[in-house]
């Protein structure tokens, strides 16, 4: 299956995003996670997203429109240690407003570098996520650089937190385990409710 994508717009609060009722799947992470290299790995563009070696590029929620259906929205990553506190506070207030109020979002795909299990600020997410009841997946991300016992180490650690969640493993960097994850974010997006 292929994920014909095409940038919609950037938003920079909850009140000016779309109004026409398409679902939408967002992508959270820590900055610097790959977040933005998933999208372009998903949509096998180059530059479709931008991504960086500098943490914190993406600033807004920026939408994708895949296959004219549904959008992929690509989330500010958080756990960015230079970044203000007042923008950390804004973040969380306007990303906490999303999750919980938006009616068109059907999931969450949470991103977890591949290589660091338990991060605070990843473990503090995954349970907000858990405790809010809020559809969500699991993408363990840059797979190429993690060992096969660090990662199923870090599935069976994730797993314990979200029991029913599904849990990818990805590596943009070699265009590696997109076709499942293709199939399942097509299917979050029109069968299930959030
Ligand atoms: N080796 C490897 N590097 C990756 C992979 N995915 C992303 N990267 C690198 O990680 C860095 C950050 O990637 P981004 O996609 O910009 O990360 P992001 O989560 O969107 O970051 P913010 O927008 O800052 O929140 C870039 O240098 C990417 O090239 C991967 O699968 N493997
Ligand atoms: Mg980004």
């Amino acid at each position: 299956m292929k994920f014909e994508a095409a940038f919609h717009s950037s938003f920079a609060s909850i009140g000016s995003l779309p109004k026409e009722g398409l679902p939408e799947i967002a992508l959270i992470g820590r900055s610097n996670v790959g977040k933005s290299s998933l999208i372009n790995a998903l949509a096998e563009r180059r530059d479709l997203a931008k991504t960086s070696a500098t943490p914190g590029k993406t600033r807004t929620l920026n939408y994708y429109l895949i296959n004219r259906k549904f959008y992929v929205v690509d989330m500010p990553g958080y756990g960015y240690a230079k970044q203000a506190k007042s923008e950390r506070i804004e973040w969380a207030r306007v990303a906490e407003q999303y999750f919980l109020k938006r009616e068109e979002l059907k999931a969450v795909g949470i991103l977890v570098d591949s290589r660091h299990p338990k991060l605070e600020s990843d473990e503090m997410v995954l349970q907000w996520f858990r405790d809010n009841e809020i559809s969500c997946f699991l993408v363990l991300t840059k797979a190429d650089k993690a060992r096969q016992q660090e990662i199923s180490r870090h599935t069976r650690l994730l797993s314990e937190i979200h029991s029913e969640a599904r849990i990818f493993i990805t590596s943009s960097a070699e265009s590696r385990g997109f076709s499942e994850l293709r199939k399942f974010m097509l299917e979050a997006a029109f069968s299930r409710d959030a």
